[in-house]
């Protein structure tokens, strides 16, 4: 087949969009008994669940919440001919974390990887003017090969569980929106956009990637709908005079049009909205159009209720809101691809992402995520499955850049979060990690990754690679926590002079800090778990902070309340939220508040 492209869909002149999203029919294979009977051509005895979401929190029952292995959902889509002559994919935004795609009991196409899009063809399947069947075998089985990474174990009655080498619950199932498009057999698959800045004037260069010869032109309009600038060819320059750039919470949108046209015919056309910036890392400094910005923010996850990982516009709405209100302009993806969605509204808003690849759970561990701060070595990049695990880390790695390379938000790729890089044999997978994404990325936007305490400057192998070092930190909390703590800046000062010894000059940003606290738990003085002990931690984080230059972003754990796998470790959940799973605000997001607002973009530059 094609390789299929990874525009986001949207009907235009020469493309229609179905949405597929609501009631689909919804099965757990609990028995393995779907592909001997034939589930394909129709699931029996199917429940009713809406798409998107993941399937785990609308049960009442343990079993269905807890399940692990196959499970299938089914729809009908009603193809018109009007149609015929085009081509028709069925576009999956995420399915977690693998799937198997059946159009009228055909097997159309697999996909490996549960927060990427992917497409079913039906061209050479499709039924005209009748009801077709779309039929997907889900799977969200957690392996040493998968992303992210953990164990699947038996528990000796047939029933399977997952065991995460990380600490987010394992949701599953169609958890982004699925449409139907119809768009030109000649057709644009691609674009790629780069941009140089010179004086007041922008370059915007362009490859397009079409599927014949026939000629593209672009036309470029400011927000006003004014043309800003045309050209045409497959490859060329926009050139833009008296630019309008996009700055951080300040954004500015230019409307790029693609048509292929045969004389007067629109063969096909596509259009996005793109903002005109530079990012590059300067010595310490991160440099947003040539002048210093710092990061304020979160690092995040897609989670709320009843929904668990499911698409939810109104909670990304609500979430950026937030974020406004309490003064933020950049997040994570921690940890994994988010929805396209969220993308568009951080262009639209103005706010920072660095985007990250679902490579988490990189550290075998015994309970989530636990081992990761004991120092014991696991050997990770030493296993006999490692081919596997990077091949599809490469694979998805290509998606991301793919689907997201044009972001103006996107400043950065983050590779890894809280790998194993205390033996030197994970250096070479890291090392062809970091020459893929900057090969892939015309942008050259900064790569990095997220770094646990095990990656030291004693220990690490691998943060030589890294444009500017993430550290996920919890001095005061997980180590030298309750009264402890009052070692605790020392020892977190240590470290970062340590650094600096080891003569690293990129700067230095802390995508990971915070404590559990319940919200309204107050204790005079401090205990853990309160606010008061909170206050105590953030006052010492911000003394760090402000002072060490090298220091050019606070990204707090974690922007709101979480769904872990349950523990001792866990209270229904990770209670590092600055808000609460209802998006509410914790006491924290006043402090946070107070110091973001003053704090200027340019802090430290
Ligand atoms: C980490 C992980 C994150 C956890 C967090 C925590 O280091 O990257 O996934 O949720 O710590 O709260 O322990």
């Amino acid at each position: 087949m094609e390789k299929y492209s990874m525009l986001y869909p949207r009907s235009t002149a020469t493309r229609r969009v179905l949405d597929l999203n609501g009631m689909w029919k919804f099965r757990l294979d609990k028995k393995g008994e779907g592909d001997a009977e034939n589930w394909k051509d129709g699931i029996p005895n199917a429940d009713w669940i809406p798409v998107p979401a993941s399937f785990n929190d609308f049960y009442t029952d343990k079993e269905s919440r807890e399940f692990t292995g196959d499970f299938w959902y089914e729809t009908q889509v009603y193809v018109p001919s009007e149609w015929k002559g085009r081509h028709l994919d069925v576009r999956f935004a995420a399915v977690t974390h693998r799937a198997v795609v059946y159009i009228n009991g055909v097997a159309i196409t697999s996909h490996e990887g549960g927060f990427l899009p992917f497409c079913a063809r039906m061209d050479d399947v499709v039924k005209w003017d009748a009801p077709n069947r779309i039929v997907v075998k889900g799977n969200n089985e957690l392996s040493f090969t998968s992303l992210p990474a953990g164990i699947t174990v038996d528990l000796g009655d047939g029933r399977k569980m997952t065991k995460p080498f990380f600490d987010f619950f394992n949701y599953a199932g169609i958890q982004r929106p699925v449409k139907l498009m119809a768009s030109p057999m000649e057709q644009i698959v691609d674009v790629t956009l780069n941009h140089r800045l010179e004086g007041a004037d922008a370059f915007v260069e362009y490859s397009v990637e079409t599927t014949g010869d026939h000629e593209t032109v672009l036309f470029l309009y400011d927000e006003d709908g004014n043309l800003a600038a045309e050209s045409r060819g497959k490859e060329g320059v926009l050139t833009v005079s008296n630019a309008r750039l996009w700055e951080v919470r300040n954004a500015y949108l230019y409307h790029l049009v693609i048509r292929i046209l045969d004389g007067d015919r629109v063969v096909d056309e596509y259009f996005d909205d793109i903002g005109i910036r530079t990012f590059c890392v300067d010595g310490n400094r991160f440099l947003l159009n040539g002048h210093p910005v710092y990061l304020k923010g979160f690092g995040k996850h897609e989670d709320s209720d009843i929904v668990g990982r499911g698409f939810n516009i109104g909670v990304v709405k609500r979430d950026f809101e937030l974020m406004k209100w309490i003064g933020a302009n950049s997040f994570r993806t921690s940890h994994y691809p988010y929805s396209e969605e969220v993308y568009q509204m951080a262009d639209r808003e103005g706010f920072l992402v660095i985007d990250e690849v679902a490579a988490v759970g990189f550290f075998e561990s015994l309970v989530n995520f636990v081992d990761a701060v004991s120092g014991k070595a696991t050997t990770f990049f030493s296993r006999p499955t490692l081919p596997q695990l990077k091949a599809n880390h490469l694979a998805a790695l290509e998606e991301l850049i793919t689907r997201d390379k044009n972001h103006a938000c996107v400043i950065a790729w983050s590779l890894f979060n809280e790998p194993d890089t205390m033996h030197e044999n994970a250096y070479p997978y890291f090392k062809d990690i970091f020459a893929r994404a900057r090969e892939l990325d015309v942008q050259k936007r900064p790569c990095t990754f997220a770094m646990e305490l095990n990656s030291s400057p004693e220990k690490c192998h691998c943060y030589q690679l890294s444009d500017f070092l993430c550290f996920n930190r919890y001095y005061g909390w997980y180590l030298l926590g309750g009264y402890e703590m009052v070692n605790a800046e020392a020892a977190f000062r240590k470290e970062l002079d340590a650094w600096l010894e080891k003569g690293v000059t990129c700067p230095f940003v802390f995508t990971e800090y915070g404590c559990d606290h319940l919200a309204g738990e107050h204790k005079l003085p401090s205990v853990q778990w309160s606010v008061e002990y909170e206050q105590e931690y953030l006052d010492l984080y911000h003394r760090v902070f402000d002072s060490y230059d090298c220091i050019k972003g606070e990204q707090i754990w974690n922007f709101a309340d979480f769904q872990t796998v349950e523990g001792i470790m866990r209270v229904n959940g990770n209670k590092k939220g600055v808000f609460t799973r209802q998006r509410q605000p914790k006491e924290t997001a006043y402090i946070l508040k107070k110091r973001w607002e003053h704090l200027p973009v340019d802090y430290k530059g």
